[in-house]
C-alpha cells in the first residue's frame, strides 16, 4: 500500500499562520514546536533541541550472540555535535505494521541539503552515530527502524506488511515526513536530497530511487548488495565450502598461506610489488600450487582446503540446472574476514542466515547448522514473488536519471561479494540508460578494498577516519556532480595503518584502472594515471 501524503500540519497558533499557506513561505519554527505536526498516518512524537555537544546516545550496552547492532557509544563520541533538533516519530503504514524514524535538523548550521545514509542489515537501530556523521557536514537526515526493534533480529520480518516496510515502504514514508519536517523547520524544504550508502544499505537506496523516483537527487552507493536472493546463496555457499569437513577450515595461518600464494603468482601483474592486485581478474591463481606434498605440515593447504579455496573462485551455481546464481569471489581478499569465516564455530554471514530464517523460510526455528541451504529448492522458495520483490535489481532507473539524477557507484575489487555483481549491474543500468549514461551514472573500482570502506556500513566521518583500511567520501564528488553538473573521472582514496595514511590509491572511472607511471613512489597516487587496459573480453 502507498500511503499519500496527506499532511496535516497542526498549527499552534503561536506563530498565527493558516494551515493553507504553503511552507516554503512560512518563517522558521521552534524545534519545539514540531511536535504538534501530524501525518494521516503518523505524527511526531518528539521534539527536542540539542545543544552542542551535549547528545547523550541512549543505546543498548548488550547485544545478543551474534547481534548485529553496534557496539555502545559514549556521549563523547558526539562532544563534537552542532546544536541540532532532534524529532521522533511514528507511522502507520498498514493495519499490521509500524515504523518508527528520527530526523535530525542541524540549527544553525544546515547546508540547505537532506542526506539519508540507510541502516545496516535488517534496521531497527536508528544508529545515532549515522545521523551524527551527516549533521556534522551540515545536513538534515533521517533514519528509520523499518518497524525492527534492533533487539529481535529479523523475527519481524515473517509479517508480509512489515517485510514490505523494509522493502521500500519506511524509507519512502519517513523521506516524504523528513522532507516535511525540514520545510517545517527552516521555512524552506532542502535544495537537493542525497542517499550516501555502502553494503546492504545500497539495496534501500537503489529500491528507492526505482519506485519513488522524485524522493532523491543523487546517490552514492558502495559495496552493492542489491540482489538479496542471490547474494545469500553465495554466503552460503562460501561458508559451506570452508566447512564442509574439519579439513576445510582456515585458521590465520591458512589464509596466509593462501594469500602469500596468490601474491606471489599475481602481485606483479600490475606492474608493481606492493602486496595488491590493482585489477583481480588478471589473476588466475590455481591453489593447487599450495598443496601439501606428502610429510609437509606447514606453508600448505590441505586438500580440503584447496577444495574449499576453488569453490570460492568459482561461479555460485544451480545444482540441477547450472545456471549461475551469483558470480565468482576474486583473488587477493584472503584477510577480508568474511571471506573465508575462518573459525569452525562461527555461523554463516549473518545477514544471509537470517535471510533464509525469517524471509525465505519464514520459520524462526530454522538452524542453518542441521537444514542446510540447497542450491535447487531452495532457490524455488527464494523466487517466490513476495521474497524476490526484496531485490533492488531495477536497472531501468531512467524516471529518476531524467529528473538529473546521479548515480556514484564504486566497489572494492576485494568484495567478499563478488565484485564482479555490481559490475553487471552497473553495466545494465548504463545501457538500459542509453547515450546519456555517462552523464548519470559512474562506476569505481578501488583495488584492495573490501565489501565498505573501513567505516562499514556507517559514512565516512572525516573528523573521526577510521584508524585502518580505507576510507574517502564521496559526498564531496556527488555533489560537485549533481549542483555544478562536474562528473567525478578519477579520485584519491586513503589507506591507513594504526592511524596514519601509509597509502593513497588512485580510482578511476571504469572501465579505466590506475596504471603505474613506471617512477615515483608506488604509495602516492600521483606515481599512477587513469588509463583504459586491453584486456581479454572475459571477465
Ligand atoms: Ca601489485
Amino acid at each position: 500500500m502507498k500511503c499519500t501524503l496527506a499532511v496535516i500540519v497542526v498549527v499552534t497558533g503561536v506563530l498565527g499562520l493558516r494551515t493553507s499557506e504553503p511552507l516554503q513561505a512560512q518563517a522558521r519554527r521552534a524545534c519545539t514546536d514540531l511536535s504538534s505536526i501530524k501525518w494521516d498516518n503518523g505524527r511526531v512524537t518528539s521534539a527536542r533541541l540539542v545543544a552542542a555537544g551535549r547528545f547523550e546516545p541512549a543505546w543498548a550496552t548488550q547485544s545478543l550472540p551474534g547481534e548485529t547492532r553496534p557496539r555502545a557509544l559514549s556521549p563523547e563520541a558526539f562532544a563534537d555535535l552542532p546544536a541540532f533538533c532532534q524529532v521522533m516519530g511514528e507511522g502507520e503504514t498498514s493495519k499490521e505494521s509500524r515504523i518508527r524514524f528520527q530526523v535530525w535538523l542541524p540549527e544553525t548550521t544546515w547546508n540547505r541539503r537532506y542526506r539519508a545514509d540507510g541502516f545496516a542489515f535488517f534496521g531497527g537501530t536508528m544508529d545515532p552515530a549515522v545521523l551524527a556523521a551527516a549533521v556534522r557536514e551540515g545536513y538534515a537526515t533521517a533514519t528509520t527502524d523499518a518497524g525492527g526493534d534492533g533487539t529481535a533480529r529479523a523475527n519481524f520480518l515473517v509479517n508480509p506488511e512489515s517485510l514490505k516496510d523494509w522493502n521500500y515502504r519506511a524509507w519512502h514514508e519517513t523521506t516524504v515526513k523528513a522532507k516535511t519536517l525540514i520545510a517545517s523547520y527552516y521555512g524552506s524544504g532542502p535544495l537537493f536530497s542525497y542517499w550516501n550508502l555502502t553494503g546492504g544499505n545500497t539495496r534501500q537506496g537503489l529500491k528507492n530511487i526505482a519506485l519513488y523516483p522524485e524522493d532523491y537527487d543523487a546517490m552514492a552507493a558502495g559495496g552493492l548488495s542489491n540482489y538479496v536472493t542471490r547474494l545469500t546463496f553465495a554466503q552460503m555457499a562460501a561458508w559451506q565450502a570452508t566447512h564442509d569437513t574439519p579439513d576445510s577450515y582456515f585458521d590465520a595461518r591458512a589464509l596466509q598461506v593462501l594469500n602469500a600464494g596468490v601474491l606471489a603468482a599475481c602481485d606483479m601483474n600490475d606492474g608493481v610489488k606492493d602486496a595488491l592486485l590493482h585489477d583481480p581478474r588478471d589473476c588466475h591463481f590455481d591453489p593447487q600450487v599450495l598443496t601439501c606434498r606428502e610429510g609437509q605440515q606447514t606453508d600448505c593447504l590441505k586438500p580440503a582446503q584447496v577444495v574449499a579455496v576453488q569453490k570460492l573462485y568459482a561461479p555460485v551455481r544451480h545444482s540441477r540446472t547450472g545456471e549461475r546464481l551469483y558470480p565468482e569471489l576474486l583473488p587477493g581478499g584472503e584477510w577480508n574476514g568474511a571471506l573465508l569465516n575462518p573459525s569452525p564455530e562461527l555461523p554463516p554471514a549473518d545477514y544471509a542466515a537470517n535471510f533464509f530464517k525469517y524471509v525465505v523460510f519464514r520459520d524462526p526455528n530454522l538452524d542453518w547448522r542441521t537444514r542446510r541451504i540447497n542450491y535447487d529448492a531452495d532457490v524455488a522458495l527464494a523466487d517466490r514473488p513476495e521474497v524476490s520483490a526484496v531485490n533492488a535489481i531495477e536497472a531501468d532507473l531512467r524516471p529518476f536519471i531524467r529528473r538529473g539524477g546521479k548515480l556514484l557507484f564504486y566497489n572494492g575489487w576485494n568484495d567478499n561479494l563478488s565484485p564482479l555483481y555490481p559490475i553487471e549491474f552497473y553495466r545494465r543500468v548504463a545501457e538500459t540508460t542509453g547515450a546519456d549514461a555517462g552523464k548519470s551514472v559512474r562506476m569505481f573500482m578501488i583495488p584492495g578494498m573490501g565489501h565498505n570502506p573501513a567505516n562499514g556500513n556507517r559514512p565516512y566521518d572525516r573528523f573521526n577516519p577510521p584508524p585502518n583500511g580505507y576510507s574517502f567520501d564521496p559526498m564531496p564528488l556527488l555533489t560537485r556532480w549533481r549542483e555544478a553538473g562536474q562528473p567525478p573521472d578519477q579520485f584519491a582514496v586513503d589507506h591507513r595503518t594504526n592511524g596514519k595514511v601509509d597509502r593513497q590509491l588512485l580510482v578511476c572511472e571504469y572501465p579505466q584502472r590506475a596504471e603505474y607511471r613506471g617512477t615515483g613512489d608506488p604509495m602516492q597516487s600521483a606515481s599512477y594515471q587513469c588509463r583504459l587496459a586491453e584486456r581479454p573480453a572475459a571477465r
